[in-house]
């Protein structure tokens, strides 16, 4: 069996994502390319990548015992990351959020004690909406009435190639408090 690909994220309630598929639907019609399915609209905390099976049983072992303390996050802005042409939903560009970097932190520090090697680049927190997106000018967008959400689940999900985009599996959930 080939390696799964693994990341911790954190899900939004059916409504919130309801509301977040508004935008996407919105940056859609300007942009095109590949919208997210509103099911499977998350933040990702921590991409793990190609997973071989016995350690995703040991990170599924481990999750449970974990807990997180969650706040609502809202979102404000439209923004992009050229390479892989995706948009995305995310906070203000200038306000820390704090209990956010400190989950961050703490997945990554419960990671690397497991042997994983932490990202070099910083932690951009953001909920992607489109991926392969046209170069289109975004500012077109304007502004929106930020949205508010507090995460329902913090998960740790396999990520799968399947027709046309990726196809998500949530392998196991951590307490949120
Ligand atoms: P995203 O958070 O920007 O949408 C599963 O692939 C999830 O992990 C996606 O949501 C994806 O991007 C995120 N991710 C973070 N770094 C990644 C990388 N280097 N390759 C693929 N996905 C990555």
């Amino acid at each position: 069996m080939h390696a799964r690909r693994l990341f911790f994220a954190l899900w939004p309630a059916q409504d919130d994502a309801a509301r977040i598929m508004a935008w996407a639907r919105d940056a859609h019609a300007l942009l095109g390319g590949r919208i997210m399915r509103q099911d499977t609209l998350h933040l990702t905390l921590a991409f793990l990548g190609g997973t071989g099976e016995r350690d995703v049983q040991r990170l599924i072992q481990a999750v449970p015992g974990w807990t997180a303390r969650i706040e609502p996050i809202t979102l404000r802005r439209f923004g992009r990351f050229h390479g892989p042409r995706v948009v995305w939903a995310g906070p203000d560009e200038n306000s820390r959020i704090v209990w956010l970097d400190a989950l961050h932190q703490a997945v990554w520090s419960r990671l690397e004690s497991m042997g994983w090697q932490p990202p070099s680049e910083a932690f951009r927190p953001h909920v992607s909406l489109l991926r392969r997106a046209g170069s289109g000018d975004m500012a077109m967008l304007g502004c929106r009435p930020p949205i508010t959400w507090t995460p329902e689940a913090c998960v740790l999900a396999a990520s799968q190639p399947d027709l046309g985009g990726s196809r998500y599996q949530v392998l196991a959930r951590m307490r949120l408090a």
